[in-house]
């Protein structure tokens, strides 16, 4: 630990790196909570990507000239720094992707789709998002496979005995989320790796919502894909990565044919590249790269570690104060959370909720959160969610109460 590190979280220091964080929106102070949505910037993030467009563009593998190199150079030391904060064993195991979405699809059609046959099955999770259930789905329509859905308890804990009754032997891929972007539960994924593994099935860890908040070690998780999107990480949108063991990326073929993932090409056959390049078709979001590895950099100066202790202690304050509102009723109270609060405010509609928090100067995010089987799980057709980072403050959480205040007052 370095000796910023071992220091107190400087929650006001750390603020002023967000540059956005410092405007009023509708003459107020901005509270933004809407991270699991996107997160915001720091300023060594725009800087880097500024730098690169300032001094460095060029198109990446393919040059001699000097800024080719140059930028080739940024891309793949970037690629490394990535490697690092996931713990991949190297980094030709981390491929880079728009996200998190265009990473289940990748895993969908490169590794499921040649594996799996009519009567096979994909095991999810009740407490998926889109992201996470759609490409699957569409991936048994095309194969005849099945999709099977372990349950989630009434605290929004994944049941865990109804996901290993679930792991059959027509199994062929678990597909489950690091930390549920509605219910802020974190799975135990090592468990269930551990389970899935007994039964020799691969599984496919949806990081969007967990890289954000945990330190993610892909060796210690045990799982066999990682995949996280860097606008929720500090990062721009547009950019991802995907993690995969080596020997289950080299066995898959290419998502995508184009420039850049090849070795040779004739009008009667082509070989493709070796990893990564051969799922990094086209020129790719290189600046995109650049700044994720800056995000990269800038959680670790602060410590993934420190980070999860001040976003647990606002959680448990956040909880208590939300819980102490009259008529609130909070989705999600499983023991391991990180700091997403989903809710219901007595018969509001969560879009008036929104609005009247907006006008404070609240950022809060309402709707299906892309979780529309959860939404019905819980009996309701969308909720409110007050999703925190570690730039949040208790002063923001008492921001939201007393917001929410207004919401009764106007509503009733
Ligand atoms: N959830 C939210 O407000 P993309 O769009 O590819 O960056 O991420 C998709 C995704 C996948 N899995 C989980 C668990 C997610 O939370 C998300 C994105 C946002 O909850 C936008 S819908």
């Amino acid at each position: 630990m370095s000796q910023a590190q071992a220091a107190p979280f400087d929650v006001d220091s750390v603020r002023s790196d967000f540059p956005i964080l410092g405007r009023a929106v509708r003459d107020r102070a901005l509270v933004y909570l809407d991270n699991a949505a996107t997160t915001q910037k720091p300023r060594s993030v725009i800087d880097a990507m500024d730098r690169y467009y300032e001094e460095e563009n060029a198109n990446i593998h393919r040059g001699v000239h000097l800024l080719s190199q140059q930028a080739t150079f940024a891309y793949e030391r970037a690629r490394g720094r990535i490697a690092k904060f996931v713990n991949a064993v190297e980094s030709a195991e981390i491929v880079f992707c728009r996200g998190t979405t265009e990473a289940v699809n990748l895993v969908a059609h490169g590794y499921a789709r040649p594996r799996v046959q009519a009567g096979d099955e994909i095991l999810v999770t009740h407490m998926e998002h889109h992201s996470n259930i759609v490409p699957w789905q569409m991936l048994c329509q095309a194969t005849g496979a099945k999709l099977t859905v372990a349950p989630v308890t009434d605290a929004g804990a994944l049941d865990l005995a109804g996901f290993a009754d679930r792991l059959s032997p027509r199994t062929r891929l678990v597909a489950v989320t690091h930390a549920s972007n509605v219910l802020g539960t974190i799975n135990p994924i090592r468990q269930l790796c551990d389970l899935a593994h007994e039964c020799g099935i691969p599984v496919f860890v949806d990081g969007a919502q967990g890289a954000p908040h945990l330190g993610v070690d892909v060796q210690a998780l045990g799982c066999d894909f990682y995949a996280f999107s860097g606008h929720k990480l500090f990062a721009p949108t547009g950019i991802g990565a995907l993690w995969g063991r080596r020997e289950l990326l080299e066995a898959m073929s290419p998502y995508e044919g184009g420039g850049s993932m090849i070795q040779s090409v004739t009008f009667e056959a082509t070989t493709f590249a070796e990893l990564p390049n051969k799922f990094e078709a086209g020129t790719p979001n290189i600046a995109g790269a650049i700044g994720l590895a800056a995000a990269v950099d800038y959680l670790n100066g602060l410590g993934m570690e420190r980070i999860a202790a001040y976003e647990d202690e606002l959680l448990v304050y956040a909880t208590e104060r939300l819980l102490a509102v009259d008529g609130l009723r909070l989705f999600g109270t499983a023991a391991d959370k990180v700091a997403v609060l989903s809710f219901a405010l007595d018969a509001a509609h969560p879009h008036d909720i929104g609005t009247i928090l907006d006008i404070e100067g609240v950022a809060i995010r309402t709707g299906h959160h892309c979780a529309q089987p959860l939404m019905q799980r819980f009996g309701v057709p969308a909720m409110a969610r007050a999703s925190f980072a570690f730039y949040n403050t208790r002063r923001e959480v008492d921001a939201l109460v007393s917001a929410l205040g207004k919401v009764r007052e106007i509503l009733g």
